[in-house]
C-alpha cells in the first residue's frame, strides 16, 4: 500500500513537471492528496473486477496495474502509449488491467458500471464493477438513475464518491442540500450511510473488502463516501486560488502518504526500508518518463484506427 501510494504521487508529480515543459498534450486532472482511495480499492480488488473513473482517472488506471511507462507515453501522446497516444489523460483505459475507462461527461459512466456489474452477475462470475466519482457528480441525475437501478436489480457494483470537497471551483456545500452529498443519500436507495477517510489507506481498504464481499455475494451494490482533499486545482490549468489558505495547510497537514508512513514506522518497519520503497518508486518513474519521451507522435494516416470497435467502417471514413 505504501509502494502504491508512493508510484500515485511520484508520477503525478512527474506528469505536472512535463505538463509545465509542454510535453502533456491536452488537459490533465491530478489527484495528488487522493492517493489513499485509490490505493486502498485498488488493493482490495480481483484482477478481473472493473474499475469506471472520471477524467481524472491516472491513480485508478496505474492502481490496477497499467504499466508507468505506457501511461505516461499515453499522458505525451506517444504512440507507445496505452491506447496508442490517442486517449490521453482524460481517456485512460486499460481492458486488459479490468480498467474500463476514464469519463469525462460526469456521471454517466455509473450507469456504463452499471452494465459492468450486470454482466457479471448474468454470466454468475464473482466480479464487481467499481464506479469512482466525485461530490459534484452527486447532483447529476444520472448519479440517481444507476442507484436506483443497481438497488433494484441488486447489481454486484460499488460506488465510491470521492469528496475532495469541491466540484471543480465551487465548494460542494454551496450547491448541495445535505452535508454528506453521497453518505446522505444512501437512505433513499435503501442502501446503509457509509463515510471513511478518505486519506487512510487502511481505513478505505478495510471499507472496500467488505462493500465486495456484499457485493460477491449477491447482496447488492453499496455507495461510499470517501473524504478526502486535492492538493492541487480542479486542472492543471488552475491553481486553485479560491480555497482558503488554512483549510489547504490543513489538508496538507491529513496527506495520507506522511501518515502512512509515520504508521508504518510505529509499527516498526524501518526508515531505511521505506527510503528503499520510494527509491525505487523514483526509477522506475524516470524509467516511465525516458520511455514516454522515446516514443513517437503517432502517424497522420492513424488517426481513424482503432477509433471504432470494428476498426473502423469504411463508410464511416
Ligand atoms: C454531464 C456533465 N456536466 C458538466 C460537466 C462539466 N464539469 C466538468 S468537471 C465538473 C465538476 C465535477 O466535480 P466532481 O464531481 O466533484 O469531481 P472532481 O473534479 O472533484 O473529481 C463539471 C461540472 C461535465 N463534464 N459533464
Amino acid at each position: 500500500m505504501y509502494e502504491l501510494q508512493q508510484s500515485l504521487r511520484q508520477f503525478e508529480k512527474r506528469a505536472y513537471d512535463l505538463f509545465m515543459e509542454n510535453l502533456v498534450k491536452g488537459t490533465s486532472h491530478l489527484s495528488l492528496g487522493m492517493e489513499a482511495v485509490a490505493t486502498g480499492f485498488g488493493r482490495a480488488m480481483h484482477s478481473d473486477d472493473y474499475t469506471f473513473a472520471t477524467y481524472r482517472g491516472h491513480a485508478h488506471t496505474i492502481a490496477r496495474g497499467a504499466p508507468l511507462g505506457p501511461v505516461m507515453a499515453e499522458l505525451l501522446g506517444r504512440e507507445n502509449g496505452i491506447l496508442k497516444g490517442k486517449g490521453g489523460s482524460m481517456h485512460l483505459t486499460s481492458v486488459e488491467h479490468g480498467m474500463m475507462g476514464s469519463y469525462a461527461i460526469i456521471g454517466a459512466h455509473l450507469c456504463i458500471a452499471n452494465g459492468a456489474a450486470w454482466s457479471a452477475q448474468m454470466r454468475g462470475t464473482d466480479q464487481v464493477a467499481v464506479a469512482f466519482f466525485g461530490d459534484g457528480t452527486t447532483n447529476i441525475g444520472a448519479f440517481h438513475e444507476a442507484l436506483n437501478f443497481a438497488v433494484i436489480w441488486d447489481l454486484p457494483v460499488v460506488f465510491v464518491c470521492e469528496n475532495n470537497l469541491y466540484m471543480e471551483y465551487t465548494p460542494i456545500d454551496l450547491v448541495s442540500a445535505v452535508p454528506n452529498p453521497a453518505a446522505d443519500r444512501a437512505a433513499a436507495y435503501g442502501l446503509d450511510r457509509i463515510i471513511v477517510d478518505g486519506n487512510d489507506a487502511d481505513a478505505v481498504y478495510e471499507v472496500a473488502t467488505s462493500v465486495f464481499d456484499r457485493a460477491r455475494r449477491g447482496a447488492g451494490p453499496s455507495l461510499v463516501e470517501a473524504v478526502t482533499y486535492r492538493h492541487g486545482g480542479h486542472s492543471r490549468a488552475d491553481p486553485g486560488k479560491y480555497r482558503p489558505a488554512e483549510e489547504v495547510e490543513a489538508w496538507l497537514e491529513r496527506d495520507p502518504i506522511p501518515m502512512y508512513h509515520q504508521r508504518l514506522l510505529e509499527l516498526g518497519v524501518s526508515e531505511s526500508e521505506l527510503s528503499a520503497i520510494q527509491q525505487s518508486v523514483a526509477e522506475r518513474v524516470e524509467e516511465a518518463t525516458e520511455f514516454a519521451k522515446q516514443g513517437a507522435v503517432p502517424a497522420a494516416d492513424q488517426l481513424f484506427v482503432d477509433v471504432w470497435s470494428d476498426g473502423g467502417a469504411s463508410w464511416r471514413n
